[in-house]
């Protein structure tokens, strides 16, 4: 069986480290993946490290994902409170799924209170930075 994880991350998140530190860490998304290759070593475990700004390619990816993934981690961002076709297509496949968000959404407006994925993760991992990643690919390293 694969040993790949996809871990997609939604739109935006390509900013991180450069704007809003406060908010989500000084880390870049280029540092997040370098963390989760790391980890995903020491697991023995491949990562294939996505980030689209566009809803349609991130399905298609999921759509993809059981033809060589062993299990997904997604940051759907702003995606999370507004798309029925990420939940959607999450829900069609039958692989493992870990949410994560690297702010508390449940600490900020209330719009962010809710993420049509939880209901389709088997876990949902929020308000730890970019370390929700690590501990996602520990998690799914017990599922797969
Ligand atoms: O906390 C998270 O990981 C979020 O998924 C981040 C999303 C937000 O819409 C969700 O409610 C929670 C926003 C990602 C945008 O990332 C940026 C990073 C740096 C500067 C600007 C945006």
């Amino acid at each position: 069986m694969a040993r790949t994880i996809l871990i997609i991350n939604g739109p935006n998140l390509n900013l991180l480290g450069r704007r809003e530190p406060g908010l989500y860490g000084a880390k870049t998304l280029d540092d997040v993946e370098k963390e989760c290759r790391k980890t995903a070593a020491g697991l023995g475990l491949e990562v294939d490290f996505r980030q689209s700004n566009h809803e349609g390619e991130l399905i298609g990816w999921i759509q993809d994902a059981h033809q060589r993934s062993a299990g997904i981690i997604i940051n759907p961002a702003a995606y999370s409170h507004t798309s029925i076709g990420i939940h959607d297509a999450l829900r069609a496949l039958d692989l493992p799924v870990i949410e994560v968000h690297i702010s508390n959404i449940f600490a900020r407006e209330r719009y962010r209170h809710h993420s049509h994925v939880s209901a389709v993760a088997n876990g949902v991992i929020c308000g730890l930075g970019s370390a929700g990643y690590t501990l996602a690919l520990n998690a799914l390293n017990e599922l797969i």
